[in-house]
């Protein structure tokens, strides 16, 4: 059973919208370890670092804004296949038509929905994770 680790980030959307603790319930439900977690407020720099695969992307700039508009919670996240794992339990990236049962598809908000509004940031891949929890975690 080859234990990964992954970066998740609960979004600005996310902690304004006090659902911190229902998203770390169901990744610690789902038994999944939590390593380090900490509040964030990126500067730009570290998000362009993030986000460096979406630059000059239409959303790009619009993402950008919207992980500055206020805080977000870091997780080092720890468990079997978790990369892939902690994914599918977010649903996929629009809300608006992620699964039921999902971060996304239950949480996400119906009405006046941008796509970056969708609650949670996870690796989706272990270059990703190892790449992302060194710009998060060091
Ligand atoms: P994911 O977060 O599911 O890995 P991604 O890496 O393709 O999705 O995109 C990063 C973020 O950018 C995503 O969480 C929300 C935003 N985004 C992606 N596609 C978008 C689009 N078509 N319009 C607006 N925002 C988008
Ligand atoms: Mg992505």
């Amino acid at each position: 059973m080859p234990i990964e680790e992954t970066l998740v980030l609960v979004k600005p959307d996310g902690v304004a919208r006090g659902l911190t603790g229902a998203i770390l319930a169901r990744i610690e439900a789902k038994g999944y370890a939590l390593v380090d977690i900490r509040l964030v407020e990126p500067d730009r720099e570290t998000l362009e670092r993030h986000y460096a695969e979406h630059e000059g992307k239409p959303f790009y700039e619009p993402l950008l804004e919207f992980m500055m508009s206020g805080p977000s919670v870091a997780i080092r996240l720890a468990g079997n296949r978790v990369i892939e794992g902690f994914r599918s339990l977010a649903g996929t990236t629009d809300p608006t038509t992620a699964a039921p049962g999902t971060v996304r598809g239950d949480f996400g908000r119906d009405w006046g929905l941008k796509v970056q509004q969708n609650l949670v940031h996870g690796s989706d891949s272990p270059e990703s994770a190892a790449r992302e929890l060194e710009i998060w975690f060091g």
